[in-house]
Formats: structure tokens, C-alpha cells, sequence
């Protein structure tokens, strides 16, 4: 897989996109990723990239004339994308899409925008992580960017790993706990140490299950609802966690304070 990231400021990229398991597959070529400095395609003498714009009014403008020699000169994988808070909204499935080709290549604006011509004309398309605004888009393409690679065989240390996680099935993940198995009174719950993989199975889909429902009912919604399977296990976790008194039998109420 090639990606190719065009940016005023590579500096900004350069160190996250060469650490960890990102850093050690580029090294080991599953992954190629390049950083392309927008300045090196500038002709005029101060290396100018943004200029003021037209009509006035504040800030400043990335000019199209080093951004289309830049992508013209390098003639980068498509499709090429910018990083934009207006863009179609990056999530999972885009990023499935995404790792599913050859390669794909970004742009990242600056100050207080990118010339329209560059939008109209050059790019095919815009993407945004979500409903706030960067100062520039390097940090929304280090997103895209590990957000896909991961999915890639033999980017991350343990393959399954990959899919197992919250998304993949529309579900958040299960809890996870490490040793000790007692932390400051705090106990793992003793499932987990049972060493009964199917009740360990059933276990942690019941809490995805739950979780997803209470926390993020939307992606309940657009998973188009819970199986039969599912439901029952639901109910389970709230069977088992309900830890207030019985109405039919008061003498279970507490009377610590
Ligand atoms: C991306 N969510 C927010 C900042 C101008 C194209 O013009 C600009 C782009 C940016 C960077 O992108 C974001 C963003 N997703 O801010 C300013």
C-alpha cells in the first residue's frame, strides 16, 4: 500500500508516522508512506505558500500554483483527499474502503484555507475526523492514515488483533483487565479467571453488548438493531449486575450509610 501526504509543515508528520508499529512496517516495506514538503514545489524566491485573499479580510490562503506542481510532479496514488472539516466524515467503513485499495494519497490545508481551485480541480474528494477545527490538516492525516495502515496485513504485531476490536462488528469493545488481579480492592471479575474460554467468550460480547447499548445507542441504530442472541445476553448483564434491593424482599435493603 502507497500513501502519499502533502503538507506544508512534514516536520509535524514525520516523527508519529516513524514510531511504533506504523514506524517498523514502513521500515520493513509492508507500508509506504511518503511526506511531500509543499515548499520544495514553490518557484518564487521567498518560497511562498499562502498569499491573502481575494476580497479581503483576514488570514491567509494556501496557494494552488505549489500545490498542483506538487501533485503533478509526483503524480501520487488516487484518490487524492482533503483533509477538511467539511469533508465526508472519516469513520471506520471509510477507512475499510480506504485499506481495501492499492494505495491513496492527502493534502493538508493550512491557514485559513485552501484557493478553490484546488478543490474544484485537483483533488477528488475531502475528508473530515470530526466537527472541530485544526489548525492545519497534519493531525487529521495522521489519523487517517493510522487508522488504515492498521487494517493492512502485517502492519500491526498480531493480525486477528485487527478486527477483533470496537467497529468491526458494530459493537464497543468488552472490558479488559491485567494482573493484579486485585488493585487497591478492585477485582477482576472472576469469569476472567476461571479459565472457561466459552463462559470468557459469552462473558465479553454480553459486555459489548451492554456497553454499546448504554453508551453509544447510535451504533445499536446503525447496526440495524440487536440479534435474538444478543438481546438475551442483555439481559443477562442486567440480571446479573442489578445490585439494588428486591422490592418483594425489604430485607435486603442496606442500611450502611
Ligand atoms: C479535518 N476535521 C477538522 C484547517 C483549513 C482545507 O483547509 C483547512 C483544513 C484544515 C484542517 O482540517 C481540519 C479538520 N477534519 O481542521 C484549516
Amino acid at each position: 500500500m502507497e500513501i502519499h501526504v502533502f503538507t506544508a509543515l512534514p516536520q509535524i508528520l514525520e516523527a508519529p508516522l516513524s514510531a511504533s508499529l506504523l514506524g517498523r512496517a514502513r521500515e520493513r516495506g509492508v507500508v509506504d508512506v511518503r511526506v511531500h514538503d509543499l515548499r520544495a514545489y514553490t518557484t518564487d524566491r521567498h518560497r511562498s505558500l499562502d498569499d491573502t485573499p481575494f476580497g479581503g479580510g483576514a488570514g491567509m490562503v494556501l496557494m494552488p500554483e505549489p500545490v498542483f506542481r506538487a501533485v503533478e510532479e509526483v503524480r501520487p496514488p488516487r484518490p487524492l483527499l482533503l483533509l477538511d472539516p467539511g469533508g465526508r466524515r472519516f469513520d471506520q467503513s471509510v477507512a475499510a474502503e480506504l485499506a481495501a485499495g492499492d494505495g491513496f494519497s492527502l493534502l493538508c490545508g493550512r491557514y485559513e484555507g485552501v484557493d478553490e481551485r484546488v478543490r474544484r480541480h485537483l483533488v477528488d474528494g475531502e475528508l473530515s475526523i470530526g466537527d472541530y477545527v485544526l489548525a492545519g490538516g497534519e493531525a487529521a492525516a495522521f489519523v487517517v492514515v493510522e487508522a488504515v495502515t492498521r487494517l493492512v496485513p502485517g502492519v500491526m504485531g498480531n493480525d486477528a488483533s485487527a478486527g477483533e476490536e470496537s467497529f468491526v462488528d458494530g459493537l464497543l469493545e468488552h472490558p479488559q483487565y491485567t494482573r493484579p488481579a486485585d488493585f487497591r480492592g478492585w477485582v477482576v471479575p472472576e469469569v476472567l479467571r476461571s479459565g472457561d474460554h466459552g463462559r470468557v467468550a459469552r462473558w465479553r460480547r454480553a459486555q459489548s453488548v451492554a456497553r454499546t447499548v448504554a453508551r453509544r445507542p447510535d451504533l445499536v441504530e446503525a447496526r440495524g438493531g440487536l440479534s435474538a442472541e444478543e438481546s438475551s445476553l442483555l439481559e443477562e448483564v442486567r440480571r446479573d449486575e442489578y445490585r439494588g434491593p428486591s422490592p418483594e424482599d425489604p430485607s435486603q435493603e442496606s442500611s450502611a450509610p
